[in-house]
């Protein structure tokens, strides 16, 4: 099944967006196959950012990324990736809908308050970064429910 990587940025954790963020994809039908909290250093900020390297907010985005502790997760299910994506919204929060995390926590897009992974492949590098240990392996015992 698939998986996505998602993560609660250190305004989200700053704010007590945590635990309703959480929900949202619990409630969905999604299943957490991982998480931590961390707090990250420059290097390993640069490198789940690597592909932004050339942008002019980099240093900016890795500057907030490691200004406090954040929520790592890995989420699974079917279109777990696209599907959360939409759940949280559009980058820029004056673009997110209302309804999204971002559309409904956040107005600058410098803080955002969430990451998910953009693409199946990128889910697969980030899961690898941020949870060498690899996911955790379990059933939820109310998937029959959830899938048909
Ligand atoms: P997303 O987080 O929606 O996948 P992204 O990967 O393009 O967006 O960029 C990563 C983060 O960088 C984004 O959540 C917020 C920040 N960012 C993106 N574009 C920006 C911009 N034009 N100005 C300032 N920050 C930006
Ligand atoms: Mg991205």
């Amino acid at each position: 099944m698939e998986q996505t990587f998602i993560m609660i940025k250190p305004d989200g954790v700053q704010r007590g967006l945590v635990g309703e963020i959480i929900s949202r994809f619990e409630k969905k039908g999604f299943s957490l196959k991982g998480l931590k909290l961390i707090s990250v250093e420059r290097p390993f900020a640069e490198k789940h950012y690597e592909d932004l390297s050339a942008k002019p907010f980099f240093n900016g985005l890795v500057d907030y990324i490691i200004s406090g502790p954040v929520v790592a997760m890995v989420w699974e299910g079917k279109n777990v990736v696209t599907t959360g994506r939409k759940i949280i919204g559009a980058t820029n929060p004056a673009q997110s809908e209302p309804g999204t995390i971002r559309g409904d926590y956040a107005i600058d897009i410098g803080r955002n308050v969430i990451h998910g992974s953009d693409a199946v492949e990128s889910a697969r590098k980030e899961i690898a970064l941020w949870f060498p240990e690899g996911p955790v392996a379990w059933q939820s015992s109310v998937h029959k429910w959830i899938y048909e």
